[in-house]
């Protein structure tokens, strides 16, 4: 087949797959049109500042997202999602009660904490019980979250509503002349995706190429809500995004072109702000961005098709030339300016007063990691094979799928190790617990922007390298994780644990 007929052929098959290839008419939402539509609310906020003690129940509820059928849904304290967790650094007595029939963990994902307290899939709170980790939070602030990660059943139980988000902080953003106001110029942002059947459930309904591909939907959810409109201020608005889609990659830009200003990463604020046309946020990954409302219209936050699905991502270089040929982009979110909100900065600061990461200090150990999917992809023998469940045992690091019995690597705590993680087929978001890293360069150059500052998880397309920093003990009974944030990869094998001693 030549460049020409596969084209064609790839665009046949998109035209027809609009579940997980493109993006149905009828969901685009009008640039202007936002009259109607309902305001997006932000989660419930859980402030355990003054207290140091965190109290969480995984239960299950009833959402009407679309506002015609209930979906049974679970979250943490209420229906669907969880609360936004504020901490500070210092002590804090989580309490994490579980009144799902089946089991559950609460994993703090960008917290520095031993692995005995990470959550992982080796501390499963059973139905009826509850776990209690004593912990202590000491690290800048950031914006975090926590999930469920119970093995093979992390991508179901997410979807299903059991995640959200955690803002660390150390109540000095007026000094640093950035917005801390909580849903009113800083707004937190769940980005995920969702399917819906014909009469208007949530279906997460896993088919074999969901599976290669990760699960993907083609409906937009803030903050577990439809086509809702975010009210701002006419001034600097600071937006906490937090990619909690089980596999979508976003790569984010306003339609009205604006300025998108980074000011941090997953593991807390860079030095200074970075101005951006767009912004890539991979499963896991977390930004924070300050984007000036104060002149233009109502704009929309737009998001470019996911590079891992259709045809398109399984041929790698040729994503580029099919999206020239089909527009595959879609709203995110859109916003609407609103005078009586106070805009209380009306500039982007020149600095944030952050730390960046400066690792190269001659590390003692390099480490390559293949994150795989043997089996010789769509036509193989590991699609179908009868470990995990009859399906796709082909996902594997290092050619090893994940063992909860086998512990895969032993660190030595307080190193620092370089990581060298490759991808073949398909990009993978690569989360390491219990450690932030650097990343050194990316497919072969300097890394983007977005991947400056400090990370837990970073998008691998080719090869990435990074340097790992291990401060933070995981004991055989509860080592950390380095996994696929794709959550069907992950549950599928695309992990491994570590001690740290
Ligand atoms: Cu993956």
């Amino acid at each position: 087949m030549n460049r020409r007929n596969f084209l064609q052929a790839s665009a046949g098959a998109m035209a027809l797959g609009t579940g997980f290839l493109g993006w149905p008419p009828g969901q685009r939402v009008a640039a202007r049109d936002v009259a109607g539509r309902s305001r997006l609310q932000m989660p419930a906020r859980l402030d355990t500042r003054d207290t140091g003690r965190l109290a969480l129940t995984a239960m299950s509820g009833h959402s009407n997202f679309l506002g015609r059928s209930q979906t049974q849904t679970t979250g943490f304290n209420q229906p669907y999602l969880g609360p936004t967790v504020v901490m500070r650094e210092g002590g804090l007595a989580a309490t994490v009660r579980n009144t799902l029939n089946a089991a559950v963990t609460a994993h703090w994902h960008g917290l520095l904490v031993p692995g005995e307290h990470d959550g992982g899939p080796h501390l499963p709170i059973p139905p009826g019980g509850l776990w209690d980790p004593d912990m202590f939070i000491a690290q800048p602030p950031a914006t975090a979250w926590y999930h469920t990660h119970i093995h093979g059943q992390t991508a179901n139980q997410v979807h299903s509503g059991l995640a959200g988000v955690i803002h660390l902080t150390d109540g000095r953003d007026d000094q640093r002349g950035i917005p801390s106001a909580y849903g009113v110029d800083d707004l937190t942002l769940v980005l995920q995706d969702r399917r819906f059947n014909g009469s208007g459930r949530m279906v997460y309904d896993l088919h074999m190429m969901d599976i290669m591909h990760g699960f993907t939907g083609d409906t937009m959810m803030v903050n577990g809500q439809v086509e809702a409109v975010a009210a701002v201020p006419k001034g600097i608005v600071r937006l906490r995004l937090v990619n909690g889609s089980n596999a979508r990659i976003y790569l984010l830009y306003f339609d009205d072109a604006r300025t998108m200003h980074l000011i941090a990463t997953d593991g807390g604020y860079l030095d200074s702000p970075i101005a951006l046309d767009k912004v890539r946020l991979a499963p896991g990954e977390r930004v924070e961005l300050l984007v000036d409302f104060s002149t233009g219209g109502n704009p929309v936050l737009m998001s470019e098709g996911d590079p891992n699905q259709g045809p398109a991502g399984m041929m790698g270089r040729m994503r580029g030339l099919i999206d020239t040929l089909i527009d595959r982009s879609f709203p995110v979110l859109s916003f609407s300016r609103d005078e009586s909100l106070p805009a209380r900065i009306a500039s982007v600061p020149e600095e944030i007063g952050g730390s960046l990461p400066n690792l190269e200090v001659s590390p003692t150990t390099s480490r390559h990691f293949s994150l795989d999917m043997s089996g010789g992809g769509m036509t193989g023998r590991g699609m179908m094979g009868k470990r995990g469940g009859g399906m796709m045992s082909g996902l594997a690091i290092n050619g090893r799928p994940f063992d909860m019995e086998r512990i895969d690597l032993k660190i030595a705590h307080g190193t620092v190790e370089r990581w060298v993680v490759s991808s073949t087929m398909l990009s993978h978001p690569f989360h390491i617990h219990g450690a932030l890293f650097q990343v050194i360069a990316e497919n072969g150059g300097s890394p983007r922007p977005e991947s400056t500052g400090w990370k837990d998880t970073v998008l691998v397309e080719d090869q990435t390298e990074i340097l790992v920093r291990f401060d933070m003990p995981a004991s055989r009974t509860t080592p950390f994780m380095y996994h696929c944030h794709i959550l069907e990869h992950e549950d599928a094998g695309m992990m491994g644990q570590f001690t740290v001693s």
